[in-house]
């Protein structure tokens, strides 16, 4: 890491992060207000909703339902301070090589920047290039949605499918699906996993001469996605009787420019980015091409704007009143001095459904790590499991555990005040249900109280005895109200931006790369080795498995075994 953090020296001196003054100091502070209730801590401050909010664009972060007192924000911001966050949002601004395992910078920032001021790496300014691509992305854009750009036989093109994964995939996938109510371009679908289910179930009902398929892929060597788009071009080219079709059927977006011309893709259908765009942060780069598709350049360009926007807010708001740092901190909070293990996502419009899913990936693959900086084994917790559906569905599936479960889960709840279709009074409701979950997850229902309840409605007092600690709710469950007045291009935009900075402030207070991803390797290769052993054995040949342990061995012989036979 190319900053040292007053907490990065006492680490680096040999005193365990836990064992820094901020550290301590919050853990004392915890002991003194865990006990406290936040119902008391509303009667005591009317203040207190104006005081813990924020606002930025028509987006209001509500943090008042957390187990926080003005003490803690103090304490938290403290931490953040010694940690370096102004200093690791400087390092990623500079275009240091944040990402140091991988020699990389991290600079997905610079893909919504716009303006002119130069953003450098290794000496060289990258606008220039980012300017270009996004030019042609316009371009491109408007040329399918237009119909100008035909089909091989001369159709314009109805149908588009990306086919890419993980960052390549959910990034998009969820911006397209969040921004539903714009699309009015060709029809676009994602294809992601090397399950064949994937591809037939999207391409089933598609016409060849009227498709464009978009391979998204950082390096072109992912699995998933080669394998569907060699699937697609035979699809395509069965379909039309003609190799030369490819070139009106398939676009790339890749860093891999040698890869792509090896699959036949030519260099004026290939969108380029660059190796200092991770996977998961690079829905504002090429891979976005699918959203300027679906909902239009200038929308797609209003989401790089939203981003930019939480961009400028992040790097200039005082840490106190800073969204991104607030939401990153209160995750620590939570994590490392109440011990909880799962944050849950809430969404209550169906248009942001797969906000949990992109989420997910956002804040595990960046935050799931288990050694600091210096390659020493963390001894904390760091990132948590991140999960959620849609509200109301949720209330009446896992809402039980959240009320009077024993986990402690933190909630996000995220809602919209002008909904994208009027219908009836459908849209209270949806508020309504929205409003009051945070209100009765907080409030919960003592005893006295349902016993009132129990008493007027004439129940026994046995039965009432019986019934009342099951019916009572302790409350104090906390959780943040992201609440927009429309979910429009931009206000996405800021709202994915104001979270890859929370993940980011989280990553620098644990001390870890969020950038890098060397978890999922080892099952790629491990994949790579079972598909060899099941080809050969299915071609009859003897492999020694033995090299496996015994239920390995045994889960690939029945596989080739059942497969055969059957
Ligand atoms: C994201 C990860 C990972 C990546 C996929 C697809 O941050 O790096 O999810 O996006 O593995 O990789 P390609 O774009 O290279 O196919």
């Amino acid at each position: 890491m190319l900053f040292d953090s007053e907490i990065d020296r006492q680490v680096r001196a040999g005193t365990a992060l836990p064992e820094t003054a901020p550290w301590r100091a919050l853990a004392a502070h915890q002991r003194e207000v865990a006990g406290l209730h936040l119902r008391e801590l509303f009667d005591r401050d009317p203040e207190r909703a104006q005081r813990f909010s924020l606002e930025l664009d028509g987006l209001l972060f509500d943090y008042s339902k957390h187990r926080v007192t003005d003490g803690t924000l103090r304490l938290l911001i403290e931490l953040a301070r010694a940690s370096g966050v102004p200093e690791a949002f400087a390092a990623m601004r500079r275009g240091d090589g944040i990402n140091w395992t991988e020699n990389r910078a991290v600079l997905h920032i610079a893909l919504r920047a716009g303006g002119d001021r130069p953003i450098t790496v290794d000496g060289t300014d990258v606008m220039p290039g980012i300017r270009a691509v996004l030019e042609r992305m316009r371009s491109f854009s408007e040329a399918v949605r237009r119909g100008e750009w035909k089909g091989f036989t001369g159709r314009p093109i109805r149908a588009v499918v990306n086919l890419g994964i993980g960052g390549s995939d959910l990034g998009p996938a969820m911006v397209c699906e969040a921004l539903g109510a714009y699309a009015d371009g060709p029809q676009v679908r994602f294809v992601s996993n090397v399950d064949a289910s994937d591809f037939v179930s999207a391409t089933c009902d598609l016409d060849p001469a009227e498709t464009l398929f978009i391979v998204a892929s950082k390096t072109f060597t992912t699995q998933e996605t080669m394998t569907n788009a060699h699937t697609a071009r035979r699809w395509l080219v069965e379909a039309l009787g003609d190799e030369r079709a490819v070139a009106r059927h398939f676009v790339a977006l890749s860093t891999n420019r040698g890869a792509v011309a090896a699959f036949g893709i030519d260099a004026s259908a290939t969108f380029e980015f660059w190796d200092w765009v991770g996977g998961r942060y690079s829905s504002w780069s090429a891979i976005g091409l699918s959203i300027a598709l679906a909902v239009g350049f200038e929308r797609f360009a209003e989401l790089l704007a939203g981003a930019r926007e939480a961009d400028r807010h992040a790097f200039e708001a005082p840490l106190a009143a800073n969204i991104p740092v607030l939401m990153g901190m209160l995750g620590v909070w939570y994590r490392n001095f109440f011990g909880a293990a799962s944050r849950a996502v809430l969404p209550y419009d169906r248009y942001l459904r797969r906000f949990p899913a992109y989420l997910q990936q956002l804040d595990m693959e960046s935050n799931g790590k288990a050694v600091d900086r210096d390659g020493r084994a963390l001894g904390y917790a760091s990132g948590p499991v991140v999960w959620g559906e849609p509200g109301t569905n949720g209330q009446h599936a896992f809402f039980q555990l959240l009320h009077q479960g024993t986990e402690l889960v933190p909630c996000d709840f995220i809602g919209v005040v002008n909904p994208a279709h009027e219908l009836g009074d459908h849209h209270r409701k949806l508020l309504a249900n929205f409003i009051a979950q945070t209100e009765a997850l907080m409030r919960g229902r003592r005893a006295d109280e349902v016993a009132a309840e129990l008493r007027a409605a004439g129940i026994d007092e046995d039965a009432l005895r019986a019934l009342v600690p099951h019916r009572a709710f302790a409350g104090n469950r906390p959780s943040s109200t992201i609440l927009l007045d429309r979910l429009t291009p931009h206000s996405l935009g800021m709202l994915m931006a104001l979270y890859e900075h929370a993940v980011f402030v989280q990553g620098v207070v644990w001390r870890i790369n969020s950038f890098d991803q060397w978890g999922v390797e080892l099952g790629k290769v491990l994949a790579g080795a079972i598909l060899g052993e099941q080809e050969r054995l299915l071609a009859g040949d003897a492999v020694d498995l033995s090299r496996h342990d015994s239920s390995t061995q045994a889960l690939i012989e029945r596989c080739v075994a059942r497969r055969a036979s059957g």
